[in-house]
């Protein structure tokens, strides 16, 4: 069979303040280029499962979810699904049917709403791929074959022997990052959460060698590159991330990752980071106020109980060279509009490089939906298109939808502006000349 891989790439955001904003403000112009730009590492994986004897493709349908003309010489389509464009990946899908293409479903989406998703869909996928993907195309090339494969019927992926994705069908598209995991999943579970829904096992270290050989297939492919750990919470575990960064330093490849605030508690896992030429970590700091917090990480109160650390523990990291992206939610239950004064005050005092803001989003699947819809809090319970992070789709406790959406666009305005990107950033890299002096 000639199976393609298409992935729906850009970012999504519907509210026309803040997109008019985004067009003009540096900081999220910087980030959105970023960002724009990253292959699928899920079907990268899916094609490295791919039983022998087919032709594989992979394509990207673009930022307005328009599929490439080439899509439809395949005889077999994969599609991975996020919320946000899952009504444009159902669009592609009925095309490519009509067009007698069978099509695959799977991704975030559609493993919490399977059944949604059997109406475009010839196969749709619960869970992870990397078992039921290559069964099911052995199956499927031989005949009938069950609509619906759900991992759990599966042993469970074990990612010690996950192969290299297949990077080499990426061709000569210009990417900014390219994505490696280093670890699947993160053992905290906060109730808005949508990365960790589908995951059979919550948290999982890949061994060290593994990333290298996939660093280095990397390396083979392109000249330069920037890698993105496509994990939720890279270091965890502190003695297995020195491990991870003894054998990145001779790499030599810059990188990005996502990781909780613990990573400050280590100096020397700082110091190796830094050698193993970590640019920046993305943390999820989701709020300044501690009572925000309260209950919101479900198995320790985790990010409640670290709250007061914050500021520290950024100025420890980025004194090692190693820039954050801050993020704060906006919308949380017990915070007021005091809240976006509060989250710029914040930002400007530690100071932190950079700074992530989005609003409360009840992605399907999550404990945070299943209680917003349980109050009667959620505006439009099915508008998919609206879990982009930056769109209010409930209503909140303490403030009124309005009040949450201006106060993200003021808040916008103010913490991404060159002056204020150049002031807050400017400590940082007078500190690291002073290092180097
Ligand atoms: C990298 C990343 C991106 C990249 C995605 C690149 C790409 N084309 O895939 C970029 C930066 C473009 C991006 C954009 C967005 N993202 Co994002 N992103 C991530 C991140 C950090 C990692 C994803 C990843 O690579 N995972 C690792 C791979 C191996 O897993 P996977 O993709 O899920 O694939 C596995 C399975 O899902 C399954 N599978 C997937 N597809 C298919 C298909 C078939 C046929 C089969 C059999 C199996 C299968 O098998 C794979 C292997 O096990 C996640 C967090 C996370 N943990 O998922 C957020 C995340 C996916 N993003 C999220 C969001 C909200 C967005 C945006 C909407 C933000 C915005 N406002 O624009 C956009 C949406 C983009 C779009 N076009 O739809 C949410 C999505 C929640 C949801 N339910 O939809 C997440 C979970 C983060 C969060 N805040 O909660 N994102
Ligand atoms: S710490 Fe981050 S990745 Fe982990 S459960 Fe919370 S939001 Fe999800």
């Amino acid at each position: 069979m000639k199976i393609g891989f298409l992935a729906m790439s850009g970012l999504r955001a519907h509210d026309a303040k803040l997109l008019e904003l985004g067009m003009t403000l540096p900081g999220v112009q910087e980030r959105g280029r970023v960002l724009s730009s990253l292959p699928s590492l899920g079907l990268l994986y899916l094609a490295a499962c791919t039983p022998p004897g087919h032709e594989l493709r992979y394509f990207e349908a673009e930022g307005d979810g328009r599929e490439p003309a080439e899509v439809y010489a395949c005889d077999f389509v994969a599609i991975n699904t996020f919320s946000a464009q899952v009504f444009e990946a159902y669009a592609v899908a009925d095309r490519l049917r009509r067009a007698g293409v069978r099509v695959a479903m799977g991704g975030l989406h559609v493993s919490v709403r399977p059944d949604e998703a059997l109406a475009h869909a010839d196969q749709v996928f619960v869970g992870e791929g990397e078992r039921t993907w290559p069964t099911a195309v052995n199956a499927i090339a031989g005949g009938a074959t069950p609509r619906t494969w759900n991992a759990r019927d599966f042993p469970s992926v074990d990612v010690r022997s996950l192969p290299v994705p297949r990077y080499d069908l990426l061709g000569r598209r210009p990417y900014s990052r390219f994505p490696v995991q280093t670890t699947r999943g993160c053992p905290w579970r906060c109730d808005f959460c949508a990365s960790n829904v589908m995951l059979q096992e919550p948290y999982r270290k890949r061994p060290v060698p593994a990333v290298v050989r996939d660093i280095q297939a990397i390396k083979g492919l392109r000249k330069r590159p920037f890698l993105e750990f496509a994990d939720d919470n890279t270091f965890v575990d502190h003695d297995w991330g020195k491990e991870l960064c003894r054998a990145l330093i001779p790499l030599g490849v810059p990188w990005f990752t996502e990781t909780d605030i613990s990573v400050a508690d280590d100096e020397e896992l700082l110091h190796l980071m830094r050698q193993a030429r970590c640019r920046q970590v993305l943390i999820g700091l989701e709020s300044p106020d501690q009572s925000a917090l309260e209950g919101i990480e479900m198995r320790a109160n985790f990010k409640s109980r670290r709250c007061t650390g914050y500021i520290d523990a950024i100025r420890r990291i980025q004194a090692k060279g190693i820039t954050v992206n801050g993020c704060f939610v906006l919308g949380l239950d017990r915070q007021s509009p005091a809240i976006f004064e509060e989250v710029l005050d914040f930002a400007n005092r530690a100071p932190l490089y950079d700074v992530q803001i989005t609003v409360l989003t009840p992605f399907p699947g999550t404990p945070l939906y299943d209680r917003l819809l349980s109050e009667g809090r959620l505006l439009e319970p099915t508008r998919w298109d609206l879990c982009t992070l930056f769109d209010v789709n409930f209503v909140p406790k303490k403030m009124t939808v309005t009040q949450l959406r201006e106060g993200m666009c003021w808040l916008a305005e103010r913490l991404y502006s060159e002056e204020a990107l150049r002031q807050r950033r400017q400590p940082y890299f007078e500190q690291l000349w002073r290092q180097r002096a």
